[in-house]
């Protein structure tokens, strides 16, 4: 079966493919798709970018849909970027802009105080149209230099809870037991299990 993940990241794409192995769906995303449609992130919450992200992908092709909205909240800066995480330093910035933005903005905050989560909120619509909201948080904090080459976004900043390596450091394999993310995918797995029988592996 396949599943429309309503997203231009790459590096979310690539964590869902991983997620969803083995369970009989298949991601396709917009790119695969061949044809771009126009989103407007205006929301003031993480879901509310989500239910639009998927709901525009949704009203055109009509299938299995789901859109993630996501971001890190960091204490010491009010819950800072949260739902702006994607946008911080500018539309033209990359990863690296933004996590040097980070690290600036809380060089002089101690250890104790450098608490932050990862949140992520899924919209999932079925070919009817019905929908569903799913949600993950990760906690931990922000080390005081970048860390690691793997993953996306704020990933070589990022300690979870429990670690002392980052996001970046840790790899794939091990964000996907634990991350925002993997936990709301976990939840759609099993609420897709409840909805469609097991696929045949070879549709
Ligand atoms: P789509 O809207 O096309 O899905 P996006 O990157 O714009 O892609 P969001 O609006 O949800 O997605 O913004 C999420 C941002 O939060 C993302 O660009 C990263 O900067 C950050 N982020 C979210 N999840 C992350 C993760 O697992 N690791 C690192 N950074 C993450």
């Amino acid at each position: 079966m396949k599943l429309l993940v309503a997203t231009r990241n790459r590096g979310k794409t690539a964590e869902m493919e991983h997620l969803l192995d083995g369970t009989g769906w298949r991601v396709v995303d917009m790119s695969a798709i061949g044809q771009d449609i126009e989103i407007v992130e205006d929301g003031k919450t993480f879901e509310e970018n989500a239910r639009k992200k998927a709901e525009a992908a949704a009203k055109v092709w009509k299938m299995w849909t789901l859109a993630d909205d996501s971001g890190l909240e960091i204490d010491a800066l009010g819950g800072e970027p949260g739902i702006h995480s994607a946008r911080l330093c500018g539309p033209n910035a990359t990863d690296n802009d933004r996590t040097r933005m980070i690290l600036d903005k809380i060089i002089a905050v101690p250890d104790e105080h450098r608490t932050a989560r990862f949140c992520c909120v899924m919209c999932l619509i079925d070919p009817a149209g019905h929908k569903r909201i799913f949600e993950g948080v990760c906690h931990g904090r922000i080390a005081h230099h970048a860390r690691g080459t793997t993953g996306f976004g704020y990933d070589p900043v990022f300690v979870p809870k429990g670690y002392s390596r980052t996001f970046a450091e840790l790899g794939l394999e091990v964000k996907n037991r634990f991350s925002h993310r993997a936990k709301a995918m976990q939840q759609v797995v099993e609420y897709l299990k409840t909805r469609v029988r097991k696929p045949d592996k070879h549709r």
